[in-house]
């Protein structure tokens, strides 16, 4: 599957060269250095660029940020090259709408996608740094989560942008590893034996880590430039990585919860593959030539709280080495949400082992690009270039310029930057809190009753900021529904519940009883008219004493019809006084058996006549179906009719009445 990736990005840069050929005489034009010694300088224009966004990655959970639980040697190499930015902070607190204030330049008080369901696209004319970096000649491509439109939204990476887009559309698909398949630019690569969850062969990250590095490795070969984005999604849950991963090796015998270990292997993974990014550069020759940036997406978590480490085990927004706390965490505005590691590289040019203070977020990020590639930056964006920053002022003959204010919204909350201040409103009808960061970086002191005059200003500036948001459309969503459904394996069963909005309150699945039942355990399955293998719908669920485990005749590829039967062995020859059928426990009721027959022989092959008929309710409670006493040694159940006239069965468990006959 891998070669077949590499064909593909093969024949789009071959396209692309082919019908780009004349782009290079466009490059000059957008350029915006000011003085005669930058543009002799930006002979080397078309820079290739590289984005490493980290799910998850939370501020003091690097080693160059003071982690003392976990060791990330790649990226502290990385920021010894480079420049550390301790004041660059997320676009928002949660994943989709801060990659939206990334990807297009613009804070979350203008952008298109506010809220963190995952059915919220780009609008289609939206432009983004893929998209302005198109008419250059660059090649663009994504690996890992995109989160800014499912398939067949106006908000898919290749409308925007992209040559190539492999990973994940959709965010809930991303929570698995182990997903039945990915997404390239809107088709499926299917990851045969996976099944969602944990549940799987292929590590879906090292498929993606692949990818990422053969289109860095193909398109420096040729010489073109690039633009990859690698929005990769460790660490972000569920927390897996494989047991054979060197950085599992790091940590599993640590004290903590395996989630805890797992979490930081994953981290330890993230910054190997960061240490063979810098390596390939320079292997390349492309290292003087390309700026890398690395950061998290959004505000750590207290991931592992407990009551030893009440800000988690690796105290994302605690620093280790002073105690001193940000307040809040993931999906917050206070500065616990938005404060990410940040580092940019580029060796000759950014000077080595850096830090500069700049007050800056995600919606810089473009026109930064833009000004570096001699790109056009879109009307209506809110970022300023951190050229004179990365570069330094005298280099480039002018000052930084510098933010009036930094402005978030999400989920009703609102926030605002300006210098050391931040003012935090929670909801729109709470009052706003008002923090001096510069005497309590804990944002534990309101000043906002004796500051009135601040809190009014800042009030006008967040009414200013913020416009309504206009989101994307889809064509269809079945094929986006799909991919949620996908993080569970149960893609294929348009009826099972959304992964995300699946109920909570559930009732706990049904017993089965036991009185005058026979018992099950050496019962075996003898035959089944089909079984849902992909989703692991298998027969035996429906004799293995659990539940919460059903059996699924197949609706994948062509969709088995009824009659639906299963023949069973109890084993032993019994006197059969009926059966009792349990549906399916979880939230849908795809296949419940409305119309069934029993029969009972000594043979498994050969059943004579029915010994019951029945039909039965949707209802999740055990329902018994009683028969004349009849020996015999095999059932046969024959499902004609499913509710709501499907062509399913389904059947959580199968108990049968009697008693074993005596010797
Ligand atoms: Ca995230
Ligand atoms: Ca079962």
């Amino acid at each position: 599957m891998r070669e077949s990736l590499k064909l593909t990005i093969r024949s789009l840069r071959t396209t692309l060269l082919r019908a780009i050929g004349a782009a290079c005489c466009l490059l000059p034009a957008g350029l915006s250095f000011d003085s005669q010694a930058q543009a002799a300088d930006a002979k080397n224009v078309r820079p290739n660029v590289i984005y490493i966004l980290v799910d998850e990655l939370g501020y003091y959970e690097t080693g160059f940020n003071g982690s003392r639980t976990i060791q990330t040697p790649n990226l502290d190499r990385f920021a010894a090259e480079g420049m550390r930015f301790p004041n660059l902070f997320a676009g928002s607190s949660v994943c989709a709408p801060t990659r939206c204030c990334l990807l297009t330049g613009k804070h979350s008080g203008h952008t298109s996608i506010r809220v963190n369901g995952g059915g919220t696209p780009l609008r289609a004319e939206e432009p983004t740094i893929a998209s302005i970096l198109k008419p250059l000649g660059y090649a663009t491509g994504g690996f890992g989560k995109w989160g800014c439109g499912g398939r067949d939204s106006t908000g898919v990476p290749e409308l925007h942008g992209f040559d190539l887009f492999f990973g994940y559309y959709d965010q809930v698909h991303a929570h698995t590893y182990y997903p039945p398949y990915l997404i390239r630019n809107s088709e499926e690569v299917p990851l045969p034996d996976n099944y969602g969850r944990s549940n799987g062969k292929t590590y879906s990250h090292y498929l993606i880590h692949d990818a990422a590095i053969d289109f860095i490795r193909d398109n420096a070969q040729a010489s073109m430039p690039f633009f990859a984005y690698l929005a990769y999604t460790p660490p972000h849950g569920i927390f897996d990585i494989p047991d054979t991963d060197p950085a599992w090796e790091l940590y599993k015998d640590q004290p903590w919860p395996e989630q805890a270990r797992r979490y930081a292997a994953m981290v330890g993974m993230i910054d190997r593959q960061v240490g063979e990014l810098l390596d390939l550069l320079a292997e390349l020759s492309i290292d003087q030539n390309t700026l890398v940036i690395f950061s998290g997406d959004n505000g750590g978590f207290d991931y592992f709280a407990s009551a030893d480490y009440p800000r988690g085990v690796h105290s994302a927004n605690k620093d280790p080495r002073t105690g001193i706390e940000f307040r809040g965490r993931k999906g917050e505005l206070y500065e616990g949400g938005l404060r990410v590691p940040f580092l940019a590289r580029w060796p000759g040019k950014i000077t080595a082992g850096s830090v500069n203070p700049f007050l800056g977020y995600f919606p810089d990020i473009l026109p930064t690009i833009a000004e570096l590639s001699g790109a056009e930056i879109p009307p209506a964006v809110d970022g300023l270039s951190l050229v004179p920053t990365l570069f330094g002022e005298q280099v480039v003959g002018r000052s930084q310029p510098q933010h009036e204010y930094l402005y978030w919204e999400i989920a009703g909350q609102t926030a605002i930057r300006q210098g050391t201040w931040r003012a935090v409103r929670t909801a729109p009808e709470a009052n706003w809190e008002l923090y001096d960061l510069a005497n309590d970086p804990g944002e534990s002191l309101d000043l906002a009753t004796t500051q009135p005059e601040l809190v009014a200003k800042f009030d006008r500036l967040a009414a200013s900021a913020h416009s309504p948001a206009v989101e994307g459309t889809f064509t269809r969503t079945d094929r986006h529904e799909r991919d949620r459904r996908a993080k569970l394996g149960q893609q294929d069963d348009p009826n099972a519940p959304d992964p995300l909005t699946e109920a909570v309150s559930r009732p706990p699945p049904a017993v089965m009883p036991t009185e005058g039942m026979l018992e099950n355990r050496t019962w075996k399955i003898v035959r089944a008219t089909s079984e849902n293998i992909a989703n692991q719908k298998f027969a035996a669920n429906a004799i293995d004493g659990d539940p919460k485990t059903h059996w699924h005749t197949r609706f994948t590829g062509k969709v088995a019809k009824p009659p639906h039967e299963l023949v069973i062995d109890l084993g032993a020859e019994s006197v059969i006084r009926g059966f009792v059928y349990l549906a399916r426990q979880d939230a849908s009721s795809n296949g419940a058996i409305k119309d069934v027959e029993f029969a009972i022989s000594d043979s498994p092959v050969e059943f004579g006549k029915p010994v019951v008929h029945a039909t039965l309710t949707k209802d999740k409670t055990p329902q018994s179906v009683p028969c004349p006493p009849t020996a015999g040694r095999y059932i046969l159940l024959r499902v004609l009719a499913a509710h709501g006239g499907q062509e399913f069965a389904s059947v959580a468990e199968l108990g049968v009445m009697g008693e074993l006959k005596s010797q």
